[in-house]
């Protein structure tokens, strides 16, 4: 009696962490949150440390070792992924980014590992009663009881939503053990992040030679990298959140505050300033900022990610960084700023994608 109670208060825990896991994970999941995001990414990270706190305080007083022929490696199994989950996950949330990595694959192997291991469990062991003796080798197929059948019915059902991660689990912790299985990532690149280019290339700018060009306040002003670097700079912690799903926490950014920047060159925001807009160097892709945004966000033209130079994937030599806004707003290989009356729209609102990119405010499919 005491053992199905235990069990079932398990099943719930873990269903509402795998299913809040899922709509952080899972890009198509997601997409349908919105505003709910961050309620789903609460109760999945409390959830989760509470969650362990009792796994591994109170341990098999709390996990249920079932009575039975089938106890030690059975329960252990699940009981190792469930604290895997728990470090890999406490991981994600402290620590530089090197380890936060390892944290992510590490938490992707585990959802592997514990996803297969519970879709066995139902398949094998739904203990709806009691199990008194070991059950009869029936080779499946032959005689389909119906408990059998319920059993197959139940895992078929939970095995929905879970395979549909799995596809991208896969390709997750796959790319991140054979670097070569996802032609994205770059030696160098800060973990995490998944790497986009809408041209389909990375432009190769020649630190040496490259320009930021700034149009709009006076004359055109250009300014090579070494000007920039020599520039007061700051250190910003920023999560980063891509708005197809991806997040990496507590990025250490290192730029110029683009306002104070600004300012050195006659920006006041006053009428006739009202839109910034970015250009890069892939001769594609442009963002833009309204004033209150920039006011609002506080950017940075950033030139390293943990203090160091950025990888050319992610903007070499020089990208902007928008806090508290899509990804998409941090506009890569940033060599032009016009301000102006006016703006273009960028690449992603020009897509269907808002304007007001701050998180949240993306509720579409
Ligand atoms: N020039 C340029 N900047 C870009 C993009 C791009 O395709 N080209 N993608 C944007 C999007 S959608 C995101 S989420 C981030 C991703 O940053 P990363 O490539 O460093 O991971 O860059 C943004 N800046
Ligand atoms: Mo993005």
């Amino acid at each position: 009696m005491r053992f199905r109670w235990l069990h079932w208060r398990h099943v719930i825990i873990i269903g509402l962490l795998v299913f809040t896991g899922l709509g952080l994970f899972l890009a198509s999941w997601r997409s349908q949150l919105g505003s709910l995001f961050p309620a789903v990414q609460a109760v999945h990270e409390f959830g989760g440390i509470l969650y362990g706190i009792a796994l591994i305080g109170w341990g098999a007083r709390f996990f249920p070792m079932a009575p039975g022929p089938y106890r030690p490696t059975y329960a252990r199994w699940g009981y190792f992924w469930l604290i895997s989950l728990v470090v890999t996950g406490a991981g994600l949330l402290v620590g530089p980014s090197w380890t936060r990595s390892i944290a992510t694959v590490g938490h992707g192997m585990a959802s592997l590992g514990f996803i297969i291991w519970a879709l066995w469990h139902l398949i094998t062991r739904i203990p709806f009663r009691k199990v008194r003796k070991p059950a009869p080798e029936t080779g499946f197929g032959i005689r389909m009881s119906r408990r059998r059948f319920l059993r197959w019915a139940l895992a078929g059902a939970a095995a929905i939503p879970a395979a549909s991660a799995l596809p991208t689990l896969l390709k997750m912790v796959g790319g991140r053990l054979m670097p070569s299985f996802t032609p994205t990532s770059e030696a160098g690149a800060l973990p995490g992040f998944i790497p986009y280019t809408v041209t389909g290339t990375y432009p190769s700018i020649d630190r040496a030679t490259y320009r930021l060009t700034l149009e709009g306040l006076g004359s055109t002003k250009s300014f090579s990298f070494a000007e920039l670097a020599a520039e007061p700079s700051q250190i910003k912690i920023i999560n980063f959140q891509c708005v197809t799903g991806w997040v990496v926490p507590h990025v250490s950014v290192r730029g110029i505050d683009l306002i104070s920047w600004l300012q050195k060159y006659g920006f006041t925001g006053k009428a006739g300033q009202d839109w910034l807009t970015f250009y890069s160097g892939d001769g594609v892709y442009t963002e833009n900022l309204s004033r209150d945004e920039l006011i609002k966000t506080r950017p940075l033209l950033a030139y390293a990610f943990d203090d160091k130079p950025l990888a050319v994937s992610q903007g070499y030599p020089l990208r902007l960084l928008v806090p508290e806004m899509y990804g998409y707003k941090s506009i890569k290989w940033l060599v032009r700023i016009r301000v102006a009356p006016n703006t273009s729209v960028g690449y992603w609102e020009a897509r269907g994608y808002p304007q007001n990119a701050a998180y949240g405010s993306y509720t579409g499919i």
